[in-house]
């Protein structure tokens, strides 16, 4: 298993839209453990293949707390159906976005159909934050960033930020 590097907005390649799993093989169980020990690193609670610059269709994710045991979770060609009519707020952040955090409303709850580690099929009842952390996973698979979520104004500010940030590193 090793610590892969994290894409940051602006990178380009956060704004693909990663692509379907055809099998899950050991190639990308490996992929999937490194992910994990990536989050974990970070630290974060879930996290999306892009993120790691690999397009493909796939979130881990972690929601224990810091004094339960871990209790990984890994999305496969994940699919989001029935989601709730009543939104919840969450105070969002994103480790491709480092350091800015701000209010997303999101469905309250949601369903969701997947592959396992072990290549069989689930679903899934999702509420509170396991379901905020679906969809803003299930986001970056389709290239979309919780700033996306904000108004204009907050975006743009946190973009130019960022990329003053970024400027500045190179240097
Ligand atoms: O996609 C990511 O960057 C992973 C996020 C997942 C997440 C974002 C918003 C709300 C819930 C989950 C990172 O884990 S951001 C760090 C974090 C950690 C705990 C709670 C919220 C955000
Ligand atoms: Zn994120």
């Amino acid at each position: 298993m090793s610590i892969r590097p994290i894409l940051t907005a602006p990178d380009p390649r956060l704004r693909e839209i990663s692509k379907p799993v055809s099998e899950v093989t050991d190639e990308l169980r490996a992929l999937m453990d490194d992910m994990l020990e990536t989050m974990y690193d970070a630290p974060g609670i879930g996290l999306a293949a892009i993120q790691v610059g690999v397009p493909l269709r796939i979130i881990v994710m972690d929601l224990a707390d810091k004094d339960e045991p871990p209790q990984p979770r890994y999305f496969v060609n994940p699919v989001i159906r029935d989601p709730s009519d009543d939104l919840q707020p969450y105070e969002e952040g994103c480790l491709s976005v480092p350091d800015f955090y701000d209010e997303v409303e999101r469905p309250a709850r949601c369903v969701v159909d997947y592959v396992d580690y072990n290549g069989n099929a689930q679903t899934l009842e999702a509420e509170g934050l396991l379901a905020v952390c679906i969809q803003h996973e299930m986001d970056h698979l389709e290239g979309v960033l919780f700033i996306d979520h904000l108004s204009r104004l907050k975006r743009e500010r946190i973009m130019k930020k960022l990329k003053k940030e970024r400027l500045a590193a190179a240097y």
